[in-house]
């Protein structure tokens, strides 16, 4: 079984408080919010054709019979599978439960509602992971589908928060058309490194041509509307059904594949924490570098400002050292004279201060339009290091349209300088807490390398 999640969903959050989020609010530099991200278990949306199998293989799952199954379209609401009493909410119910993370989908509408339910069974795996079983797609070539809400969309909502896509395919109709192929095109475009097809039914194939036609067609249908570097794993596998049609094909290696399909479920807590830490890790190393840029910015700024200042101040000791000496070398105290010699003074060192403050506004806007040589003057060195260079120039990329809006938005002078020990601080969450939490995910014993 996975390791206990919580322990390293905790230390998770303690160190974005302790060491990673006050160095973001000192330096202005957002990230997106994280309560909610460890709220809840993980979500496996399954989502296919009608009578594909979808809702079966749930309950095989489960060991249940909890959705409805049939080959009639029969069910066409999306369920939401969580642990709990046996027990049904309907979809108005649940967006409004702000204790669900499910608040989100009451913008798709009263209808949409209505085709939402959420179902808990006390079921052992349900504690650790959510199913949600979806309509069938209807595969027309029609635009609308007539439901009354925008399901493309809705499925988008699901894919995104979910942490594993299952598409299931019929050997039927193993086409893309339709509702299919707009799933694929605009809900999981970007999506596909969670995605995996599940040929089903194989178990219904009366030959190994039956099958090899089909899964060559399923696969060139996915090469249409998919990039090939995207090209998801495919299992062939069957939900064990006991008075389905027989095929006639030996069953061996689809179990096999349904096991491997079964495994990859239980273990998305786990790639869940997985994606967590990764957050962790890059956003740190994102944030470092941007204090970084800023702290230097803010250096040579207040640099500018004491070095036009310290001008000013040398402006005004010879001019009012100037005065005092010319009024002292006359004698007796004229006090006409003397103010006059000293108005003329202050007149000096104001006409100064105004130079001054032009010299280090013009001074701020160079350091600001300069970041790109702020980075190059911190690394480099590092930039001559090969490997390592091409990870630190794809970090600028990321974020040096920020860093610079952030820069010229707020005025390098408005920063504190970058602690020491913050930074220090921020490191050793990069360095060594990040793969410290790896090896506790993995399972490994702790470490007793340096301290
Ligand atoms: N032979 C066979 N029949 C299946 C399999 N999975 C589901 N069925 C049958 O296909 C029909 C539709 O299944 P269902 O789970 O309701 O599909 P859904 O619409 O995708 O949820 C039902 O009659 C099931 O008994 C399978 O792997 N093999
Ligand atoms: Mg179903």
């Amino acid at each position: 079984m996975t390791p206990e999640l919580a322990p390293i969903a905790r230390r998770i959050e303690t160190l974005y408080r302790e060491a990673v989020d006050p160095v973001g609010e000192r330096f202005a530099f957002p990230r997106a919010p994280h309560a909610g991200e460890i709220s809840g278990p993980p979500m496996v949306l399954v989502i296919g054709n009608h009578s594909s199998g979808k809702s079966s293989f749930i309950n095989h799952l489960l060991g249940e019979s909890i959705q409805t199954t049939g080959l009639a379209p029969t069910d066409d609401a999306f369920t939401v599978l969580a642990h709990g009493e046996p027990g049904e909410r309907d979809g108005r119910a649940v967006v409004s439960d702000p204790d669900l993370p499910l608040e989100g989908l009451s913008h798709f509408g009263p209808t949409f509602l209505s085709h939402l339910r959420r179902r808990t069974r006390p079921i052992e795996l349900l504690r650790t992971v959510n199913l949600v079983d979806t309509p069938g797609m209807i595969d027309s070539a029609r635009e609308d589908s007539g439901r009354g809400y925008d399901f493309t969309a809705a499925v988008r909502w699901f894919a995104e928060r979910a942490e594993l896509v299952l598409m299931f395919f019929d050997p039927d109709k193993p086409g893309t058309t339709g509702e299919t192929l707009e799933v694929f095109n605009t809900a999981l475009g970007d999506l596909s490194h969670k995605l995996r097809v599940v040929m089903n039914k194989v178990d219904m194939f009366r030959s190994m041509e039956d099958f090899a036609r089909a899964y060559g067609a399923l696969c060139w249908n996915l090469a249409k509307v998919m990039a090939r570097k995207d090209l998801p794993l495919v299992y062939t596998t069957y939900t064990p059904i006991p008075d389905a049609a027989q095929g006639k094909l030996p069953l061996d290696d689809f179990d096999k594949a349904r096991q491997q399909l079964v495994d990859e479920i239980r273990e998305t807590p786990q790639r869940r924490a997985d994606t967590m830490i990764t957050r962790l890790a890059e956003h740190g190393a994102r944030l470092d570098l941007h204090a970084r840029i800023v702290d230097a910015a803010v250096h040579d700024a207040r640099a500018a400002r004491r070095g036009a200042y310290g001008w000013v101040a040398v402006a005004a000791l010879f001019a009012f050292g100037g005065a005092s000496l010319t009024l002292l070398g006359e004698g007796p105290i004229d006090w006409q004279r003397t103010a006059l010699a000293y108005a003329g003074a202050a007149a000096l060192v104001g006409l100064a201060l105004v130079l001054a403050r032009g010299v280090i506004r013009r001074r701020v806007d160079a350091i600001v339009a300069g970041v790109d040589a702020l980075f190059t003057r911190l690394y480099g060195r590092d930039l001559l290091v090969r490997e390592h260079a091409e990870d630190l120039r794809q970090l600028w990329a990321e974020i040096r349209k920020r860093t610079a809006r952030t820069l010229k938005s707020l005025g390098p002078l408005s920063f504190p300088r970058l602690r020491r020990k913050s930074r220090k601080r921020l490191r050793h969450v990069i360095e060594e807490d990040v793969p410290a939490l790896r090896r506790t995910l993995r399972g490994d014993p702790p470490s007793e390398e340096k301290r």
